[in-house]
């Protein structure tokens, strides 16, 4: 069984984000994602419109996805990997490099980002209509 993990804050869940999942399980058997703890957001600088119990429900109910864990630090992806014996890392490719490191333990595959769609965008319109 070949494992597949992707981390992400997965706020206001779009398009973008389905692109990615579905991409992510093509490579593999079994996909993992690690969703962002507020905590952790905190740290990545982000301010998250739904809380982290929901993004995780919200992306256990993806039908690509097979198992959903915590992300709470940027150093836990090691452990990740070999505590799950993952095969391969993807991530999109705004992080491209970023995670190079993963390399001397599993596959490491940046996907093209889906063009026009973010979550930051999202919010911006969202508060032009109001
Ligand atoms: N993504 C994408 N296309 C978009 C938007 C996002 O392919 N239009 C991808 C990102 O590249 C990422 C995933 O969807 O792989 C989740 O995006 P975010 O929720 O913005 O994740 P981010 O805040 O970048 O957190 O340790 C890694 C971080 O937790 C990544």
């Amino acid at each position: 069984m070949k494992t597949v993990i992707t981390y992400g804050t997965f706020d206001l869940f779009h398009i973008g984000h389905l692109n990615l999942l579905r991409r992510a399980k093509e490579l593999g058997d079994y996909l993992i994602v690690a969703v962002s703890s507020d905590a952790f957001n905190a740290i990545k600088g982000k301010q998250c419109a739904i809380p982290d119990y929901e993004r995780m429900e919200i992306v256990k109910a993806i039908k690509y996805v097979d198992k959903v864990i915590l992300e709470e630090s940027w150093d836990q992806k090691i452990s990740d990997v070999q505590k799950y014996d993952v095969d391969v890392f993807v991530m999109g490719d705004d992080w491209k490099g970023k995670f190079d490191f993963l390399k001397d333990y599993c596959e490491v595959v940046y996907l093209p980002r889906t063009e026009g769609i973010s979550t930051t965008q999202i919010k911006e319109e969202m508060k032009g209509s109001m």
